[in-house]
């Protein structure tokens, strides 16, 4: 049988639908897509240029190569279709599996905590204030008088060289040049006393000065003083306000107690323990000797404390027969340090950023 030019043409043009396939199943982007559109069904592409030989088929073989062309590109335009889809699928599906890393730069300064002492300063004044107590300020640099003379330490008395301080140039041409770095909240007494009557209740909080520097003490510290005058007070009422203020404050029933001693301006006058809440315990609830807080004493120390002493009273013109007080006064920072395990008195003024990175807010 005599083979007809419209089937040379038509075999070409299924070679080339072939030859099309098999380019497609490589193709996975839209730019080697549009290239295969292209070579083979652009202008001049392959599949194009044998719709060029049907003017040289007889007009009856015409017809049918026609009909095969279309179909043949029309395959292929569908082929090509499907892929355009599929490829914009899985474009879109890669761009929602994209992990972004849209967090802002890290250009913002650390944020800060609170220091353990001005916790510790804050959580007294809560407790105080439930008890009852104003809480009251007064300067850092004090007259001589309220620091010593008036709290009955007179200029020869030997308690002023345990509390030896920084003596302070006033402001030029004021007279009073006898002005120190306080070297105990006690001068608050003596400013608070001069300025209302009794009844009095305050507890006075801050920084004070001395010529101290050591393991264990520090030439700039911290102290609480409180402060109690109306008629008929008692030492039973300072024990019971501090049996109160202990339990309140570390938040657990322990034992207090007085231990005579001397402060110029009490009478009597007192250091204050209380139960060491540190000490590790056996089974059986007993304490165990081996407290590194209170190094098995089973008591640790806050101050001193005691009843006012009446020339104090009569230094602010009070007078002792009608009214008694009860003073004491605690280091805030022997406080911190018992209240979060500190051992180091110097870590709380180091200012060293590792230490105080561990009180966070
Ligand atoms: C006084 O300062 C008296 N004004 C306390 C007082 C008030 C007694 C009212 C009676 C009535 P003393 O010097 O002991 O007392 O200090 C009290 C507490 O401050 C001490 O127990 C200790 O906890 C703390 N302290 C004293 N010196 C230093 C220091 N250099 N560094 C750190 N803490 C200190």
């Amino acid at each position: 049988m005599l083979r007809r030019v419209s089937d040379d043409v038509t075999e070409a043009l299924r070679a080339e639908q072939q030859r099309f396939e098999a380019a497609l199943a490589e193709v996975n982007d839209a730019d080697a897509l549009y290239e295969l559109q292209v070579q083979f069904i652009g202008k001049k592409g392959s599949v194009s240029k044998l719709r060029g030989r049907m003017g040289k088929l007889a007009p009856e073989e015409r017809k049918a190569f026609g009909m095969a062309f279309n179909e043949v590109k029309k395959a292929i335009e569908a082929s090509l279709e499907g892929k355009h889809r599929a490829i914009k699928t899985l474009q879109r599906e890669a761009d929602l599996g994209r992990f972004e890393d849209l967090t802002m730069a890290d250009t913002m300064s650390p944020v800060g905590s609170i220091h353990p002492v001005t916790r510790t300063r804050r959580q007294l004044s809560r407790v105080f204030r439930k008890l009852g107590f104003d809480v009251v300020d007064g300067p850092h640099v004090e007259h001589e008088l309220y620091n010593f003379d008036k709290l009955n330490i007179p200029a020869d008395h030997p308690a002023r060289d345990m509390q030896d301080t920084f003596f302070v140039n006033g402001p030029a041409g004021e007279t009073d040049s006898n002005l120190v770095l306080r070297t105990h909240t006690s001068p608050v007494q003596i400013r608070t006393m001069l300025g209302r009557k009794p009844p009095i209740r305050i507890v006075a909080m801050g920084t004070v000065f001395r010529k101290d520097d050591d393991p264990t003490h520090s030439p700039m510290f911290h102290q609480i003083e409180g402060l109690c005058v109306d008629e008929h007070v008692t030492m039973a009422d300072l024990k019971t306000t501090l049996y109160r203020f202990v339990g309140a404050f570390f938040e657990t029933d322990l034992k207090v107690r007085l231990r005579p001693s001397f402060f110029p301006f009490v009478e009597p006058g007192a250091e204050f323990d209380m139960e060491c809440p540190f000490c590790p315990k056996d089974d059986a609830g007993a304490k165990l000797p081996d407290c590194g807080v209170c190094k098995g004493s089973q008591w640790v120390e806050l101050g001193g404390a005691g009843m006012v002493h009446p020339k104090v009273l009569q230094a602010c013109d009070i007078d002792p027969q009608e009214h008694s007080g009860w003073a004491f006064g605690f280091g805030i920072d022997r406080m911190a340090m018992l209240l979060h395990e500190i051992t180091k008195l110097g870590l709380l003024f180091d200012g060293d950023a590792r230490f105080l990175e561990q009180f966070p807010c």
